[in-house]
């Protein structure tokens, strides 16, 4: 498992120990201690995979993933095995990741968007033993493809599989995030416990979890924003509840606010605009809602200023990456800030941020640079054992001296605070959804009608990003944009990947060194619309 993985040098790993980020202790240890002092106290509520409503205290958490976690080993999944893992806001997610991380198996965090293209990619790229769905059309696909293809809502008939393993140890890859892509497929992100779980404690201490905390998930669960910042693993940390929803329109989120006593929760800007919409009209109680959380793509300050009049809660926004680095606004920052601003990082003193120039010379507060990150939860390298740490990909992702490049613009305030302001990479944020440009190129270019293709944002008023496909079409096949998007869907890719909108050109423009010029595509658009 450590082939492929590119640790921190030795010098950076101990000083993370000695400060105390690096902790030594792995998930199944915090499993234990939380369910030893909040035992009786409810971990995760929802609807269960069978339809049905499902509390689970943390000692039935501890239990439920304990006794999964004997039964996956009883069918010879091992520690450092990859499985990729599909399932929609049920308690079961918990159970399952907690049973993973018992066997030191990796949870590979598939979204419920994806499709059979991506699941079958991140089973080729992770080199998995296991694919564990809520979702029959892409296990149908895939099958056979890998040694175990199982219907988690199934798991719960399993066998015990004899006694446990050794836990996995605090140092070691605990689970795999996807990248948003910029360069055609997903990659994969390794995350250590010690790192995960520095994040998840620091994450919660900022935004003050308690056992009091009641946190209403309604983003994919897997995403790192909901798993991490702070997240599910932040509340079970605090011994809080996670009250998982299955999506987080106001029909479903309002009720269960009120039901639940829910105190805080995760948004992405074009839900929170949602709210704001429905907010006045319902007569759902939602005064229980103290903390509103938004992040996944540029909040803009005329909505933020509207959050805490419009939910009566107070606004966090929340810029993080699944690679690492996570940013909050805190509570003392003055509200011009929390407006204005996407927080400043988790780790004062070793989260390290420059802002450069296109030559990677830092430049002053306040100019607009590439934002370059490394520290104690944010990863040096993706992961592959097929390319190592010499991977090209890497090379161009990563500094020579361990930053990542996260392809995001950024300006720094004199406080510390970053504000997104653009981006580098060749990436559409939909409404917090990324695409890689590249992916659905690929897929474009491989339709007989096309001869050429380039997708680029497209500004949405109500998701922020919408994706535009610009087509270059070959004289002997006439196509219909329709017919494109109707193969994007066909090739197997998430709905969200699916062009919005397909505009067909006689040549695409090129820059200097031939490069599809999407920055006129973009000015294009502006102008045409
Ligand atoms: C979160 O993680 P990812 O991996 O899906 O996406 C990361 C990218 C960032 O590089 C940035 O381009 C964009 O999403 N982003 C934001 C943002 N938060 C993320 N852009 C503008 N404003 C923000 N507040 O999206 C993620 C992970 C953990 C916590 C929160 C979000």
């Amino acid at each position: 498992m450590s082939h492929g993985f590119t640790a921190w040098p030795e010098e950076f790993a101990s000083r993370y120990r000695e400060r105390g980020y690096w902790t030594g202790e792995a998930f199944p240890a915090l499993l234990d201690r939380v369910a030893a002092e909040h035992g009786a106290r409810e971990a995760v509520v929802g609807t269960g995979l069978d339809g049905s409503p499902l509390r689970l205290t943390y000692t039935e958490l501890r239990d439920r993933a304990l006794r999964l976690a004997s039964a996956l080993h009883g069918l010879g999944i091992g520690a450092g095995e990859r499985v990729v893992v599909q399932c929609g806001n049920h308690p079961e997610f918990a159970v399952v990741v907690f049973a993973l991380f018992r066997i030191g198996a990796v949870p590979v965090f598939a979204l419920p968007a994806h499709r059979h293209a991506e699941i079958g990619h991140f089973l080729a790229a992770s080199g998995a033993v296991a694919y564990l769905h809520a979702d029959e059309e892409n296990a149908a696909a895939v099958a056979g493809r890998v040694p175990h293809v199982r219907d988690i809502a199934s798991l719960a008939g399993l066998p015990p599989g004899g006694p446990l393993p050794e836990p996995p140890a605090a140092s070691a890859v605990a689970l795999f995030q996807l990248s948003g892509g910029s360069t055609g497929l997903p990659k994969l992100i390794p995350r250590t416990h010690d790192d995960y779980a520095y994040s998840v404690r620091a994450s919660a201490e900022i935004c003050g979890l308690s056992p009091e905390t009641v946190y209403l998930c309604v983003l994919p669960a897997a995403h790192n924003f909901a798993l991490s910042s702070p997240g599910i693993l932040g509340v079970l940390h605090a011994g809080g509840t996670v009250v998982l929803a299955p999506d987080g329109s106001p029909d479903t989120a309002f009720p269960l606010i009120a039901a639940e006593r829910v105190t805080m929760a995760a948004l992405v800007p074009p839900l929170a605009q949602v709210w704001l919409r429905a907010a006045p009209a319902s007569d759902a109680d939602l005064s229980t809602l103290d903390l509103v959380q938004v992040g996944g793509a540029r909040l803009a300050p005329p909505v933020a200023e509207r959050i805490t009049p419009g939910l009566g809660a107070r606004l966090q926004q929340v810029f993080g990456m699944a690679e690492g680095l996570v940013c909050y606004t805190r509570d003392e920052d003055p509200r011009e800030l929390v407006h204005t601003t996407q927080g400043r990082p988790i780790c004062d003193a070793d989260d390290e941020v420059r802002v450069v120039d296109d030559a990677d010379r830092d430049v002053p507060p306040g100019t607009e640079g590439h934002l370059l990150t490394r520290g104690p939860y944010t990863i040096r390298g993706y992961w592959s054992p097929r390319y190592g740490d010499a991977d090209a990909h890497n090379r161009a992702a990563f500094t020579a001296d361990g930053f990542y490049r996260t392809g995001d613009l950024v300006r720094r305030t004199e406080s510390g605070h970053l504000v997104v302001t653009g981006r580098a990479k060749d990436q559409i944020n939909r409404g917090g959804e990324k695409i890689a440009a590249a992916e659905v190129e690929q897929v474009l270019l491989a339709h007989e009608a096309v001869a050429d293709a380039a997708v680029v944002s497209i500004p949405d008023e109500h998701l922020g990003e919408r994706s535009c496909a610009y087509v270059v079409a070959r004289e002997a096949a006439p196509v219909k944009g329709s017919a494109l998007r109707a193969h994007v869907r066909r090739a197997g890719l998430a709905a969200f990947k699916i062009p919005d909108k397909v505009v067909f050109v006689a040549a695409l423009p090129r820059t200097a060194v031939g490069k599809v010029d999407k920055k006129a595509l973009r000015d294009r658009h502006r102008k045409d619309s």
